[in-house]
Order: C-alpha cells, then sequence, then structure tokens
C-alpha cells in the first residue's frame, strides 16, 4: 500500500514538473477552497468570469462568501474597485473583474486583505500587437501570430478560441483593456469583409475579460481597399468612406475601440502626402469613430533623412499642432524621443503638448534589449521614464503625470505596450520575458508601482511550489533560496543589458544584419539613409564620442524645459547615463568619478559582462526550486547571453579604440576577439540557444 501512495506521489510529482512548460503564465492553478461567491447586478458574461475566477482560484477560508457589488462611487475611478474582506465594490463590471484578480493575487502572493481602493492610472491600457495578417509578427520573436494565420481561411478553430481566451485572462489578470489585433505597418485588407469577420470573432472572445479590440489602418486605404482616386484626408468621398467602413467595424463589433495609426511616418502613407497637417489626418478618423465612443491613437513616430537630428523632429512636428486635435485622439509617443533603444531620455513631446492627450508607447518585445534571448526585466526602464520630471507645468510634472490627467485635463487617458506575444507555447519565447508583459499591465494600471513590487509578485506567482518541496529544500527556503537572488537578477538586468551594449548614452550601434539583436558600431553599407547607420548616432572620431544635441549643437536639449534642458546642456551636469546622448566628448575627458572617458566606457562594458556572468552564477544556484524544463531553457539562454555580451563588449571597445588610440584598461578582461572577427562575424547570425531559429 505504501509503495503504491509512494508511486502516486512520485507520478504526481513528475508530472507537476512536466506540466511546467511556461503555457499557464502567472495564472499557474492552485486547488481551490470551496467558497460562495453572491453578486448584485445582472448575470453578464464579464460577472460570470469573475465568479469563475473565484471560484477556481480561491485560496481563502473554505466555505467563506465574497459579495461583488457594482455601486457608484466618487472615490472609485474608470473600472477601479475597493476592496475589502468582505468582497469587491465597482462602478463597472470589468471593475469588479479586476478586484477579483487582485484578491487572488494577494491570497496567491500571501499579501494581508487589507481594506484598498485601487483605481487605474489610465483610462486604457492597451497592447499593440505588430501582427501581419499573413501570421508573421514584426520584431516578434516568441513565434507566428496567435490571431492572424498563413493560410488566409479565415476558418476559426476551437484551438484559436482557446487560445484567444487564455490570452484575454492573462491580459484582465494584469488590468489590460484593449488589444491592437494588427502592426502599425498596417495592410490596408485589415478593412475588408474576411479580416474584419476573424476580428470579430477574436472581440467575441476577449470580450468576456473585458479587453476591447483596436485595429490599426493604413491612411491610404480608401485609394488602396476603397479604390477612391485619393486618400485626402479633406475629400467628401474620402469622408465619407472612412464614416462608412466604420460603420460596418462597429455593426461587428459594438464595442470597438477605435484605430491606431501610423502615418507619414517610416514611409507609410499619411495626411502630408496631400499637403496636411496630423490633425487632418487624425481628425478625420476622429469624427468617423467620435459617434461610437471610439478613439483615435495617432503615433508621433516620425523623422525623415533630412533632419540633421532625427531626435528633434516630432516635437518639431506636434507642437505647433497642440490644441487643434479632436478630444477622442491620443498622441501615442514612444518613451525615447529616437526609437525604444535600451536607455534613452523621456521625449521632449511629454508635458509639452497641454492641449491634446498624449500616451506612452513602450516597447515589451525586446527589439533592441535582447529579443527572446538575453533576460531583461523592463519594469525599471519604463518607471525610468514615467518618473522623469519634463517641469513643463512646475516640478512634478513627470511623464507619468503629464499622461495620466493628473496635469492637464485630457478627456481620454491611455497607455500602450508592443506586445512580445506569439504562439510559442509559453507565450513569450523567454520565459522571463513573461514578466515584461505582466510588468507593463500593472504599470499601466499604477504608474507609480515599484518594480521590486511587481518583480516579486511576478515570481512568487510564476515559481512559487513549481517543484514540490522535498526533505533537503523545504518550501520555507523559496523566499532566501530563489525569491531574494533572482528578483535582485531581474532588478539589475537592464542596466546590464544597458552596460554590456550601450553604456553611457550611446545609442542605435546595432547592426541591422541580426535585425537589431548584435553589435555594429561600424554598420553603414553603402547607400543606407544615414540616420539608419550607427556612425550617425556615435560619431566616433579623433576627437571624441557621442552626439552634440547641446545648444551649440543640434540644440534638441532646447527641447526639455528649464532647469532639465541646462542641466542637460552641460557636461557637468548631465548625469552619466545619458552624457554621449547629448554631448561629444574628448576620449580624455574627465569623468564624475574621476576617470577618463575611455576608461569609464571601458569599465561600464566589462560591468555588463560580469552581471550576466553573475545572472547565470544566481540561476544555477536556484535549480533546486525551478521545475527542470523552465530551469533549463533559462539556464541555455543565460549561457548565450553571456557569450553574446562579450561580442558586444569587444565590438565596442574594439572599433571605439581605433578612434582613441586609447589602451583597454589592465583592470577589465582582455577582448576575447578581434575587430576583423567581429566585423567579419556580423553577416551570419550570432550564436542562439539550441533549437532557436
Ligand atoms: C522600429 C521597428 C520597426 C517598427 C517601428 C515603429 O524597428 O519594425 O515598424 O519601430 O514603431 O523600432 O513603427
Amino acid at each position: 500500500m505504501k509503495s503504491i501512495l509512494f508511486s502516486l506521489l512520485l507520478f504526481c510529482a513528475t508530472f507537476t514538473l512536466r506540466a511546467e512548460n511556461g503555457h499557464q503564465l502567472w495564472l499557474r492553478p492552485h486547488p481551490a477552497a470551496p467558497v460562495t461567491v453572491v453578486s448584485s447586478g445582472k448575470n453578464s458574461a464579464l460577472l460570470a468570469t469573475a465568479k469563475s475566477e473565484l471560484q477556481q482560484g480561491w485560496q481563502g477560508r473554505a466555505g467563506a462568501t465574497v459579495k461583488l457589488t457594482l455601486k457608484k462611487d466618487k472615490s472609485i475611478k474608470y473600472d477601479g474597485f475597493r476592496l475589502s474582506p468582505q468582497g469587491v465594490e465597482a462602478a463597472t463590471e470589468a471593475g469588479l473583474l479586476y478586484g477579483v484578480y487582485e484578491l487572488l493575487r494577494r491570497q496567491q502572493t500571501g499579501q494581508p486583505l487589507t481594506e484598498v481602493i485601487s483605481n487605474p492610472s489610465y483610462e486604457h491600457r492597451v497592447l499593440n500587437h505588430w501582427d501581419n495578417p499573413d501570421g508573421s509578427v514584426e520584431r516578434g520573436y516568441a513565434g507566428k501570430s496567435i490571431f492572424w494565420r498563413q493560410d488566409s481561411s479565415f476558418v476559426v478553430t476551437g484551438r484559436d478560441k482557446a487560445l484567444w481566451q487564455q490570452y484575454a485572462r492573462a491580459n484582465a489578470s494584469v488590468g489590460i483593456n484593449g488589444a491592437v489585433l494588427n502592426n502599425v505597418n498596417a495592410s490596408p485588407m485589415i478593412l475588408s469583409a474576411d479580416y474584419l469577420g476573424r476580428a470579430k470573432a477574436i472581440a467575441d472572445v476577449l470580450r468576456p475579460y473585458g479587453v476591447k479590440v483596436y485595429l490599426a489602418v493604413k491612411f491610404s486605404s480608401p485609394a488602396l481597399l476603397g479604390g477612391l482616386k485619393t486618400s485626402d484626408p479633406l475629400d467628401p468621398a474620402v469622408i465619407a468612406w472612412w464614416k462608412a467602413r466604420t460603420r460596418e467595424v462597429y455593426r461587428q463589433i459594438p464595442d470597438f475601440g477605435g484605430f491606431l495609426v501610423k502615418a507619414s511616418s517610416e514611409g507609410q502613407p499619411g495626411p502630408q502626402d496631400f499637403g496636411r497637417t496630423h490633425a487632418d489626418g487624425a481628425n478625420l478618423l476622429a469624427d468617423a469613430v467620435r459617434p461610437y465612443g471610439g478613439l483615435v491613437m495617432w503615433r508621433a513616430f516620425v523623422y525623415s533623412p533630412n533632419d540633421k537630428d532625427r531626435a528633434k523632429q516630432a516635437y518639431n512636428e506636434f507642437v505647433p499642432l497642440d490644441g487643434k486635435f479632436r478630444d477622442n485622439v491620443i498622441i501615442q509617443v514612444k518613451n525615447g524621443p529616437i526609437d525604444f533603444q535600451p536607455r534613452e531620455p523621456f521625449s521632449p513631446l511629454f508635458g509639452a503638448l497641454k492641449k491634446t492627450a498624449v500616451m506612452p508607447e513602450f516597447q515589451i518585445t525586446q527589439e533592441y534589449l535582447g529579443q527572446a534571448i538575453d533576460l531583461v526585466f523592463l519594469a525599471p526602464m519604463w518607471a525610468e521614464c514615467l518618473r522623469s520630471d519634463t517641469y513643463q507645468a512646475g516640478p512634478g510634472s513627470t511623464v507619468a503625470r503629464c499622461t495620466d490627467g493628473s496635469v492637464y485635463p485630457q478627456k481620454h487617458s491611455a497607455m500602450a505596450g508592443v506586445s512580445n506575444v506569439g504562439l510559442d507555447t509559453n507565450w513569450t519565447g523567454h520565459d522571463f520575458a513573461q514578466a515584461n508583459w505582466y510588468a507593463f499591465g500593472r504599470l499601466a494600471w499604477n504608474n507609480t508601482l515599484a518594480s521590486e513590487q511587481i518583480a516579486d509578485e511576478w515570481l512568487r506567482l510564476t515559481f512559487d511550489n513549481s517543484a514540490p518541496p522535498t526533505a533537503n529544500q523545504p518550501a520555507a527556503d523559496f523566499n532566501a533560496g530563489f525569491l531574494t537572488p533572482v528578483k535582485q537578477l531581474m532588478l539589475a538586468s537592464r542596466e546590464a543589458a544597458v552596460d554590456y551594449s550601450m553604456p553611457l548614452g550611446l545609442h542605435h550601434i546595432m547592426s541591422a544584419t541580426h535585425g537589431h539583436y548584435g553589435p555594429g558600431p561600424w554598420w553603414a553599407p553603402p547607400g543606407t539613409r544615414a540616420d539608419w547607420t550607427p556612425p550617425y548616432y556615435h560619431q566616433a572620431a579623433a576627437n571624441g564620442v557621442g552626439f552634440d544635441r547641446t545648444s551649440t549643437g543640434s540644440n534638441a536639449v532646447s527641447q526639455y524645459h528649464e532647469p532639465l534642458a541646462g542641466q542637460l546642456n552641460n557636461p557637468a551636469t548631465c548625469p552619466d547615463e545619458y552624457l554621449l546622448w547629448f554631448h561629444h566628448l574628448p576620449w580624455d575627458f574627465k569623468m564624475k568619478s574621476g576617470r577618463t572617458l575611455w576608461d569609464e566606457l571601458a569599465l561600464h562594458y566589462d560591468h555588463g559582462v560580469q552581471q550576466v556572468r553573475q545572472f547565470q552564477r544566481t540561476w544555477d544556484a536556484a535549480r533546486p526550486y525551478v521545475d527542470a524544463e523552465r530551469f533549463a531553457l533559462v539556464q541555455n539562454k543565460l549561457r548565450t547571453q553571456s557569450g553574446n555580451a562579450v561580442i558586444w563588449k569587444d565590438a565596442g571597445l574594439l572599433y571605439f579604440q581605433q578612434f582613441s588610440h586609447l589602451p583597454i584598461p589592465a583592470e577589465i578582461e582582455p577582448p576575447m576577439h578581434t575587430l576583423e572577427q567581429l566585423i567579419a562575424n556580423d553577416a551570419p547570425p550570432l550564436r542562439r540557444p539550441a533549437g532557436q531559429p
């Protein structure tokens, strides 16, 4: 009997380990205690979701009763809620659902259930999927699209629906309430009947989780799809076409969120093709969606090859249009003025548009931060941007407060994240990239949340109890043996990535050969647009390195408000992190540390590499607490990251050394490659973990 029991236990343990392929995300099932759920209001789909989540996940007292109460209350905003030991109160059904997820999260992470009011910072918390109609994903590193398929048969299978439901649930559990289903480099076909039909099917699955569907549209759709002679936003036929198409969208998806538009940007058509402004373009679509309560998210990611400093253009184009946009337009602004680099100062558009709603756009998919190979936890990067003081309306006008309605009156507020989700079993390629999806949702809900708390929650939910406790490894060790060191690793990971790739304000020095993964400070194939090549950004020469954006350079610094502009303009007061972003400085420039710029650069590069080595040790020591499958995947990726960090460091140092002619400081690890090797290797892909394309 005993031995049968033992085999059974062993079987269960093995099964538990085998099942940890990461697909459950932070929503791994736990045996639930019985609970009674009492609710006010009619039995809607959202309420049914809330109830079933409670019943599936209840970790509280067996037989407890939880009340879900719909109630208007001045202290509750949007889909916020009041949580108390009795249950959840909210003004909307979505609010009840978010309250339930908060309650379950507290139970699972062992936080007390005191009375709390929680309101979202932003009304709309939206994922942007860069998914193409053929199923490929632009800058996606986790497999094909979960929404669209190559075969274009438009048949919605049971498997599709199951996956969309899991996706919707994951979003709702962290407060995400919108999804743009297709790439900003949009195909006009997205508004055709077949694609709209599939979008409707997706919306139907996402709705019970409070996730609204949006579409990215191509500005020239009236001509390309509608066969009109023009797509001029002021042309009556064009206006009528958008109205009719929008009516059709809402007929299929009555709660459709609205349109996202990339226009007059990177070759995409836009109002400027017709001599019109961004406001003319955005307002055309805003008027079309207005009768249905829809929004237009209009991107400010614009730059042209002729501009002397790409970093300045968005501000130059959009600030003169402040106040000219309809109140259902939100200008979607990337966190930095260039393009999702490992570190950028905040975009000067934040706070500068005072009569126009502005929303931050973050990149969850790690295009410039190691893709699905490197372990990089992005919450600290986003928090750095959100906490930056713009001074635009006096001290304390942080990016967070300038976008969430605290500083400027704005009808709508939102935050967007470019999704890292694909068909991979674990959704995001790297198990730790799930933490970035999670962090985006949590920060969009609360834009002051500490990265430490986000990492803590995510680790507990994603890993706790994943390996059954044994006599040698009791569960109590989890905190000391796993949580504390791995949390440290996560919190240090972004700075490490900056250090081994683009320290001290360097930016855009990656190679395009690897789709922006590896180093390429030399990368400038003949005939390429200068502003797409690294030498445009690092400006390395015998007299120094860095982009001069000071008042005597491109003067991009003047787009920031005082006292920040003055601080950034002076190399003595500019923070080291942004030094080479704003200044071109001699190699022997004396840094705040007393070292020369060259030595400091070398130390940062080396520190990044040493950090990844430390991450490997930390992870190896965490082995007893992690199931074998996820342990091996992360270990393997860290190994690759470690090698590639050395490649980054060697490339940076050896390339810049050609200009500095200075020796590599003796205190750091000497290069393992030659520059010739690295440049020659720029063609084939860098080493990747086994099994990865
Ligand atoms: C860049 C990406 C490109 C996107 C573009 C955008 O490399 O694939 O289309 O951003 O945001 O970072 O529109």
